[in-house]
């Protein structure tokens, strides 16, 4: 079906399609959730494509309270954080720099994980 439509295309389609999908290039971005745990987030490193969206998810019941700080990004990024919160809460970010973020929960200084977001 794929490469049937692929042969049908004008020779002009064919480099448009190519050009959309460099081999070796960025990614799609991908959807990822980490949950927000006591004291620690899981997972607690992630590697993902430029312009993912993380969704840090706070479990239903109360524990602890949490947040999510960005402590080091890649030059440029500005500096984000969560409110705290100890339950029910959700917090989402999309990553438009390559590079490594370091964040910690300002609450518990252990606490910490890294992304690592592709070019
Ligand atoms: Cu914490």
């Amino acid at each position: 079906m794929r490469a049937s439509r692929v042969a049908a295309l004008s020779v002009a389609g064919v480099v448009a399609l190519v050009a959309a999908t460099p081999a070796g290039g960025a990614g799609a971005p991908q959807r990822k959730t980490v949950r927000v745990l006591d004291n620690y987030y899981s997972p607690a490193k992630l590697t993902v494509n430029n312009r993912s969206t993380i969704t840090w998810k706070w479990p239903e019941d109360a524990g602890d309270t949490h947040d999510v700080v960005l402590r080091k990004g890649p030059a440029g990024v500005k500096k984000f954080a969560s409110d705290g919160a100890a339950a029910a809460f959700t917090y989402k970010r999309t990553l438009t720099k390559p590079g490594t973020y370091s964040l910690i929960c300002t609450y518990h200084e252990e606490m910490t994980m890294t992304i690592k977001v592709r070019r």
